[in-house]
């Protein structure tokens, strides 16, 4: 079959799972209260809208989210939010939360959590599986990549993007022969190998996988049955597969410029920090306002953001993306990404800094290199990211030195998520 032709025929018959259960524990205090895929990103947006986003956009529209740590403010925002899809057309987005419903066991692994949903999946008869994670942040088209499986008549067919040497050992590390098959797979090796050619670059697992429905549940069921299995994809199924099956690696690349395009593990404070910072450049590689490749998100009605002088001092922002509901009232921010309902009051500046929903910041504070969770209070007179050992003394801050400020840590009590 000419599948390029009938790629929407692909998306129509596959089921995304997006994997959102991990804790995401790098990200230190700001996993506290929610998983990673439920962290604030970019002004609007929880990780997850990503890659449900892609899912949407590329006609992907039976999904699945499962969900185990933390999950009530990710479960809150996909119900709030995610509620769009057309039931009358077979469309929708389910929670999977852990419910022990064939142990009692949480989901051990990434493997286990689909099996323990094995019989859910079933009976939305898909032809194809998109296994996806939860907390990356890109743009893709999936209907290349199940075209791409569907052409190569793979067993799996893993996502892959080019990274630097330095960063691969974080990974699944690929190599592959002239026709995209995977000759080997290693889960974080400590001495990853280069692309050959390319000494400075490995090919490495975006950590989503295309599956033909049947052969995803007879790989998850043998994996339950083997002792010693940590019933994970990147450690047991995809290595295992390598030896004994076909699996093809589909690179994700830009088409315009011949490289891999934007995809992000957010999943380190000092990541985390940067992906946002980067959205102030003139020219973000992350384009956010191609309307074409919408990302959706839950949002509320709010105001628009307001700049306004007070005290002598001029509301100002350059450099920087603010949400609706924002009131600057005579303080000064740049390069900086302020989410909904911040308040900043005369006399404070806010620099290279993240701030989540609802936080308020008073007179005369000067914050750098920061990110502020939701709901923080900042008093009057605050300086974060001034002086590294009076920061030390209040916060944790990251191995690149962002000072990472929670409720918590100032002492003040709010609903988190
Ligand atoms: P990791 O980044 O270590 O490696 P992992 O911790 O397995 O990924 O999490 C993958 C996704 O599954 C995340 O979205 C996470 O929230 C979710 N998840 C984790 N444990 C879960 C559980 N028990 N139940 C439900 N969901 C769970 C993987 C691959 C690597 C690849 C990287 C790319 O193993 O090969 O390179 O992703 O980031
Ligand atoms: P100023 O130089 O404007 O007087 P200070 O540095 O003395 O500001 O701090 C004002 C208030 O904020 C004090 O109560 C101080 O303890 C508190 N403070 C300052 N920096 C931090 C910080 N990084 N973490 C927590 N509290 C801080």
């Amino acid at each position: 079959m000419s599948t390029a032709r009938y790629v929407s025929r692909l998306t129509r018959q596959t089921l995304a799972l997006i994997l959102a259960g991990g804790r995401g524990s790098r990200l230190r205090d700001l996993t506290d209260w929610r998983a990673k895929p439920a962290v604030p990103f970019g002004g609007k947006f929880r990780i997850i809208d990503f890659a449900l986003s892609n899912c949407v956009n590329s006609g992907v529209r039976q999904i699945g989210v499962v969900t185990q740590y933390k999950s009530h403010s990710l479960i809150r925002h996909i119900q709030r939010g995610w509620g769009f899809l057309r039931g009358e057309l077979g469309e929708f987005v389910e929670l999977l939360p852990a419910q022990q419903r064939i142990e009692a066991a949480w989901y051990a692994g990434t493997a286990d959590a689909v099996l323990q949903n094995l019989d859910i999946i079933r009976s939305h008869r898909p032809a194809f599986i998109l296994i996806l994670a939860g907390d990356h942040i890109y743009k893709m088209d999936y209907g290349t990549m199940l075209a791409f499986h569907v052409e190569n008549n793979a067993d799996v067919t893993v996502g892959c993007v080019e990274v630097p040497l330095a960063e691969a050992s974080s990974f699944g590390v690929l190599a592959v022969d002239s026709n995209s098959r995977v000759q080997s797979f290693r889960e974080k090796p400590a001495d990853p190998s280069p692309i050959p050619g390319t000494p400075d670059k490995a090919l490495v697992s975006m950590g989503i996988y295309v599956f033909r429905t049947e052969a995803l549940c007879d790989r998850v069921l043998a994996d339950h049955r083997l002792e010693g299995s940590h019933h994970d994809f990147g450690r047991d199924i995809i290595p295992a597969m390598v030896e004994n099956a076909k699996v093809a690696a589909f690179p994700f690349r830009d088409p315009f410029r011949k490289r891999s395009a934007y995809w992000r593990d957010v999943g380190t404070v000092d990541s985390l920090w940067q992906a946002n910072l980067e959205l102030t450049e003139p020219s973000p590689e992350l384009d956010l306002y191609d309307f074409s490749w919408p990302i959706w998100t839950f949002q509320e009605q709010l105001p628009a953001a307001r700049f306004v002088t007070a005290d002598g001092y001029s509301g100002v922002a350059e450099d920087a993306i603010v949400a609706g509901g924002c009131l600057v009232k005579g303080g000064r921010v740049s390069r900086s990404v302020l989410f909904s309902r911040a308040t900043v009051a005369p006399g404070s500046e806010i620099e290279q800094t993240v701030v989540f929903p609802d936080v308020s910041v008073g007179r005369h504070c000067c914050i750098r290199r920061a990110m502020i969770d939701r709901g923080c209070r900042i008093p009057d007179g605050m300086h974060i990211g001034i002086d590294p050992a009076i920061d030390a003394q209040h916060f944790h801050i990251s191995p690149g030195g962002i000072v990472v400020v929670t409720p918590e840590r100032l002492g003040q009590d709010y609903p988190r998520g």
